[in-house]
């Protein structure tokens, strides 16, 4: 049989074709692909001596979806559509062999075959829903036929991939076959599939799954409203609910177009364009210019955390959950015993919802070891200190593990703001200096600052990155100044927030608008969960600002049900009488005119802010690119991912109004406020940040 095009291949075995797909690195469906897969088909399809034809992929996994690369061009035919009816229609059996990832498109095409075989670690899903999409290939119209609506609403809203054996109980995969058999068990699985004359299954023709869920359109608001504030601000799951809900109440063709509809507003609209430029910039921030990727990395075994605090246990329950051990060292034996009992807690948490067992925790505590003494940690590969945020502090405890920590090990800081450079005056080997600045609570925080120092080695970046990739976590490469990428855009945010407190705002005003905007919670009620008498003392204090007033009169945030905000029992907060006085009097005492300030006021000043910050970030070449700085605010600080993050977000927005609307509020943004000379270039030139590269 002919070779189809450089990308699909048609061949046989006896009677059973087999049309392969060989695309890497995932075997997405190129038009190239689509265009094989068509033309193999429907040679396969019309050859009287094929019997059955078998669908199968080489490299690492079978099609993860459409080409996201191709998405905002003009799509060039075959349509995926066609390709599918080809499949659904063929006169003999085809069926889908499926290893790796069945994903979006590439499901859906398994979905038009008339059976499924796997090997057992392969997985399927609908992702679409995380691009900002649905399925837009019938997934919306089959899964539902097969796995009843429930699950199907559960799939296309969650984008969860389902692994093999909850595949073949849900009925979407036929047979389970062993692994690296599956060229050979699918032939013969299609040989047993003529022998017995088995049906041309078509999924478009099921309906019992469907007929189940008839006459009861209440099941999909009970699912709008069980997952309401998970989809808050998304406009794709609501998308999925309505396509799901229209296979339920018309025939395949008209769900089909429904669905047709809904996807194509989707695929035009901004969020998700945004989603997909996350989903590639999930993937670029990895990449640093200048250390390749075959970078040499060191072998980290033994991990040492200095601080069984928040932080410290925090962060090393990231290390025991891949298995690797830790030594974690106190000043005090009490503190020890705290520490490690809350990381027992924790653990111990997890099996109440059943991700973890009692034999799990068990397993991971024995990997901690506790010592009261640093010597403890010479022979571990990387040490992360993560005592009190002061640089003299810092600076011994360096001095000391510089002697004493084996050669070659990486020494690194989990500093939230302070110099790395300055830390590693402290050493005679600047080289294995680095910063990994976890996010609290650190064992759930998916985002790390990886922050290069002066001297960092490229073998010290590589092995960062590399281990922070295995934690699970996502890392961004960022260089030092005051509060790295994502502390230091923070900064310029709260300060045009609390500059406008002083104009006439309530605190409330403005996380109201910050949160409307999406993120899940404004400045205010943030500052009070995690109080506001950090750094304060009661004796150096001195009423100098609105946060040390409410201090002194006790007002500390949520642990003393009142900061900003009252709160309730449940710690429900509630705008308060008592801070809009103190606010009120501080703002006349300091003469400051009060005006009404509008919401977008508030979100211009506080947005554009950060964008501003974000451009001196990058002139300063503290981070990499620009779609580095959206990955830390939406991993570390909830900025919506369907506004893409503060650089993406500018450019929706456009530059030239981001800097008429800044030079417009002029000193109202203060008095060191300085619009970036990279921004200004960028608006004049007409460009956006995407165009940096
Ligand atoms: N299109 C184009 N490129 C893709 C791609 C895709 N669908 N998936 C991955 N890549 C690239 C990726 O950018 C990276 O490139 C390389 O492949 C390896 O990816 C009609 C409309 C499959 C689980 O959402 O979830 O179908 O950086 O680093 O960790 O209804 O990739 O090396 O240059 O992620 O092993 C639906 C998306 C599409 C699945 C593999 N499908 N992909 O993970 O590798 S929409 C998805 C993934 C759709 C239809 C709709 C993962 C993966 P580079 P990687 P990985």
């Amino acid at each position: 049989m002919p070779a189809i095009n450089p990308v699909v291949d048609l061949a046989a075995d006896g009677e059973i074709a087999i049309l392969s797909v060989n695309y890497p690195p995932v075997n997405a469906l190129s038009h190239q692909v689509r265009a094989g897969l068509l033309d193999g088909i429907r040679t396969a399809s019309t050859d009287p001596a094929i019997k059955a034809i078998v669908l199968i992929c080489e490299g690492k996994t079978f099609i993860a979806g459409a080409d996201i690369t191709e998405f905002g061009k003009p799509m060039q035919p075959p349509g995926l559509v066609e390709v599918q009816d080809a499949m659904e229609a063929a006169p003999v059996p085809v069926i889908a062999a499926i290893h790796g990832t069945a994903l979006g498109g590439g499901f859906e095409v398994a979905l038009c075959c008339h059976y499924r075989v796997a090997v057992a670690s392969a997985k399927c899903g609908l992702p679409e829903v995380n691009l900002g999409l649905l399925p837009g290939a019938g997934g919306t119209q089959r899964l539902p036929r097969i796995v009843g609506v429930e699950q199907a609403l559960d799939m296309v809203t969650s984008g969860k991939h389902v692994d093999g054996k909850t595949a073949l109980a849900a009925g979407l995969f036929d047979e389970l076959v062993p692994e690296g058999t599956l060229r050979a068990s699918a032939i013969a699985f299609a040989r047993k599939v003529v022998a017995e004359h088995r049906p041309l299954k078509r999924v478009r023709d099921a309906d019992d799954k469907l007929a189940a869920a008839r006459g009861k359109p209440e099941m999909f608001d009970a699912f709008r409203k069980a997952n309401a504030k998970k989809f808050r601000g998304f406009l794709a799951p609501e998308y999925n609910i309505r396509a799901v809900q229209a296979a339920v109440d018309h025939p395949f063709d008209a769900g089909l177009a429904i669905e047709r509809k809904l996807f194509v507003e989707l695929m035009q609209g901004t969020q998700s364009a945004a989603q997909r430029y996350v989903f590639f910039a999930e993937r670029q921030v990895w990449k640093i210019p200048d250390v390749p990727d075959d970078t040499q990395t060191i072998p980290i075994k033994r991990v040492g955390i200095i601080g069984a605090g928040t932080m410290g246990g925090g962060i090393a329950m990231n290390f025991a959950n891949i298995g690797i051990p830790i030594t974690i060292v106190e000043a005090k034996q009490d503190a020890l015993d705290r520490g490690l009992g809350v990381v027992r807690k924790n653990y111990e948490r997890s099996t109440k919802s059943g991700r973890l067992t009692m034999a799990d925790v068990d397993q991971r505590m024995a990997l901690f070891t506790g010592s009261l003494e640093l010597e403890a940690l010479a022979d571990c590969d990387l040490v992360i200190e993560a005592v009190f945020e002061n640089l003299a502090i810092k600076q011994d405890v360096f001095g000391k593990l510089d002697r004493i920590v084996k050669q070659g090990a990486i020494l690194a800081t989990n500093t939230s703001a302070l110099d790395i450079d300055q830390i590693a005056t402290a050493v005679a080997r600047p080289e294995a200096v680095i910063g990994l600045h976890f996010f609290s609570p650190a064992n759930v925080m998916r985002l790390v600052e990886v922050v290069r120092a002066r001297h960092t080695s490229k073998p010290v970046i590589a092995t960062s990155l590399a281990l922070a990739k295995k934690l699970g976590k996502i890392a961004a490469l960022v260089g030092v100044c005051p509060g790295f990428v994502g502390n230091r855009i923070l900064y310029a945010r709260s300060q045009q927030a609390n500059a406008m407190l002083m104009e006439g705002a309530m605190p409330w005003d403005i996380d109201k608008a910050i949160y409307d905007f999406g993120l899940p919670m404004g400045p205010f009620a943030m500052s009070d969960l995690a109080g506001l008498d950090i750094g304060w003392s009661a004796e150096r204090t001195s009423s100098s600002t609105i946060r040390e007033v409410l201090c002194e009169r006790n007002r500390r945030g949520q642990k003393t049900a009142a900061g900003f905000y009252d709160y309730d029992e449940q710690r429900n907060a509630r705008p308060s009488p008592v801070t809009e006085q103190i606010i009120r009097e501080f703002a006349a005492r300091s003469g400051a005119p009060q005006r009404t300030i509008s919401e977008a006021e508030i979100l211009e000043r506080c947005l554009y802010a950060q964008i501003n910050e974000g451009a001196k970030i990058l002139e300063e070449k503290i981070a990499i690119r620009p779609s580095d700085i959206d990955i830390v605010w939406i991993n570390g600080y909830g900025w919506p991912v369907y506004r893409g993050g503060p650089m993406f977000y500018a450019d929706t927005v456009g530059l030239r109004e981001v800097v008429a609307k800044l030079e417009g509020y002029g000193a109202k943004l203060g008095k060191d406020f300085a619009i970036s000379p990279l921004l200004r270039q960028l608006a004049a030139d007409g460009k956006r940040f995407g165009d940096l590269k």
